[in-house]
């Protein structure tokens, strides 16, 4: 008896040690699914066996496992990390606290496994630090319920069966059953989901790249020559995708691949409508270059950029499931749950509103709303642009009020007429003559028609202004002005298409957008 539960003992060490190691890894692979799949500690380290690996043993793996050889490789590493687990958790018998530094100097190394990948950040080393931690914690936990059930037992054998073992013996074991069952549990959940959510990311990958893009039926309207002003500092005129700003509330990207999207319209309309990615592209697509803005940006901030849009004319669509005569808002929502409500009238008034699919020339980039999003001309981003969009409610605002509304944003928010110098910056070095100031003006949908600049509060002088394709973009300007030693005080300030220039007064981005003018100080030498 005494031989036989002194061998069991240990045996649930080990057992304490190797279920740790799987909750490890399986948290591990779920954190990796956030960050990249080469994050993920048996990938890292295999990467690192395949790196060190003599060739002929390489060679032989490949021509002995052929296209398995990769997974022949992961399970070798599972083998080894769990002869090196199921030690660690006998040695944790005795004294917990060495075994507890060895899981996560196994964790340090699998982050360092990481790092060695010339693509990695930092952010690559929390999958393998993140499982070690949980690791250690599991090992623990498990260990004292192990211990918990043994030091209960030896009393009882000292003492003699004054009760019968199986009934006092019973709740102790069955916490430690219980503990290991759940840390089996958890490490199957976590490492199921964290495949899942990896392998999703590979299907939106591939399923973007699978994307092909039909023609416009209505091109964009060919760039006048003297869009682009020669100024150097000035922002390019299409914002390349991979620096667009980006603004939203989701942590993990919303992953949904094309074949699998779909929008419903409905709620006050006369028929509702369900729409694939493919009857999407079907439909006659339209092409506008469209400055997208955001509520939350400063005066003179960077939360504006300016694309070529490709996409389907929302209110082709609504009129055709119908809006209800009193239905005011379209109430759109992403996959992730966001809300955004536009006013239907602004959407049906002749402005190019749609939902685009591509953005400067390719399928909308995951972080900006692939398959789909919204883009309407004239509006801030938080009433307009909902990114993987799903679901189009015909609603009234009075009824439902979207996400933002609901955290003391304004209900409707048009864009307010801004202008931006780009150049100089209080960073720039400004030498004493003619010196370009220089930027951005956009009040999209009614249009830039004047761009003045004063320097030290003096009197206004009107920039060059460039030509745009529409109202809907922003406008490069450009003032030149003959610097003279000293600190100054450049200021600017825009008049839109309707004679209406931006006021002065200075107000925060809440509830509905930042105003002011945008005043660089530089100094001239
Ligand atoms: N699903 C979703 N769409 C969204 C948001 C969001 O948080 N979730 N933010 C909006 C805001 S506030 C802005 S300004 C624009 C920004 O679009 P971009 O990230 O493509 O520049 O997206 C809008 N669409
Ligand atoms: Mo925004």
């Amino acid at each position: 008896m005494d031989d036989e539960r002194g061998s069991r003992r240990p045996a649930r060490a080990g057992l304490a040690g190797l279920l740790a190691a799987a909750v490890a890894l399986g948290t591990a692979e779920l954190v990796a699914a956030f960050v990249d799949r080469g994050s993920s500690p048996l990938v890292a380290v295999g990467a690192v066996v395949i790196d060190w690996a003599p060739t002929w043993l390489e060679q032989f793996a490949i021509a002995t496992f052929g296209a398995a050889n990769k997974l022949v490789l992961s399970l070798g590493v599972i083998v080894v990390l769990a002869g090196v687990a199921a030690a660690l958790g006998y040695r944790a018998w005795g004294r917990p606290v060495p075994a507890i530094l060895g899981v996560l100097l196994l964790g340090a190394a699998g982050a360092v496994a990481a790092l060695t990948d010339p693509g990695s950040t930092w952010l690559w080393s929390l999958p393998a630090l993140v499982g070690a931690v949980t690791g250690a914690a599991v090992l623990l936990v498990l260990i004292r319920l192990a211990r918990g059930t043994a030091t209960r037992h030896r009393p009882r054998e000292v003492a003699g069966a004054t009760s019968p073992p199986a009934v006092t013996t019973g709740p102790d074991r069955r916490s430690f059953v219980l503990g290991s069952v759940g840390a089996a549990a958890l490490a199957g959940v976590s490492g199921g989901a964290g495949r899942f959510l990896s392998e999703r990311r590979f299907a939106v990958a591939s399923s973007r790249s699978a994307v092909r893009l039909p023609r416009p039926d209505s091109p964009a309207p060919s760039l006048p020559t003297g869009t682009r002003l020669d100024v150097p500092g000035m922002p390019r005129f299409f914002t390349p995708n991979g620096s667009f700003y980006r603004v939203d509330t989701v942590l993990a990207l919303p992953r949904v691949p094309a074949e699998e999207w779909s929008l419903r319209v409905h709620g006050m309309v006369d028929r509702e409508l369900t729409l694939t990615y493919d009857d999407l592209l079907r439909r006659p697509l339209i092409e506008r270059d469209i400055t997208l803005a955001c509520v939350s940006n400063p005066v003179g901030g960077p939360y504006v950029g300016n694309a070529r849009w490709l996409g389907v004319r929302l209110a082709d669509l609504l009129r055709e499931a119908g809006v209800r005569a009193d239905a005011d808002e379209v109430l759109s929502r992403s996959a992730d749950g966001w809300t955004c409500g536009t006013p239907a009238a602004t959407i049906m008034d002749g402005r190019d509103a749609m939902l685009a699919v591509a953005m400067n020339g390719e399928p909308l980039p995951l972080a900006h709303g692939f398959p789909v999003r919204m883009v309407v001309p004239g509006l801030y981003g938080f009433v307009s642009a909902t990114k993987w969009v799903v679901d189009i409610e015909l609603t009234r605002f009075a009824r439902a009020k979207p996400y933002w509304a609901t955290r003391g944003w304004a209900l409707r928010a048009p864009v307010k007429t801004m202008a931006r110098i780009d150049t100089p910056t209080s960073a720039t070095d400004v030498r004493a003559g003619r010196v370009p100031v220089a930027g951005v003006a956009w009040a999209q949908h009614r249009g830039i028609d004047r761009v003045e600049v004063r320097v030290d509060g003096g009197p206004w002088h009107e920039a060059r202004k460039a030509k745009v394709p529409s109202a809907d973009t922003w406008r490069q300007w450009v003032h030149y002005w003959d610097a003279e030693p000293g600190e100054h005080e450049l200021q600017v300030r825009a008049t839109d298409g309707r004679g209406r220039t931006q006021t002065s007064r200075e107000n925060s981005p809440l509830p509905d957008g930042a105003t002011g003018w945008h005043t660089a100080s530089v100094t001239v030498t």
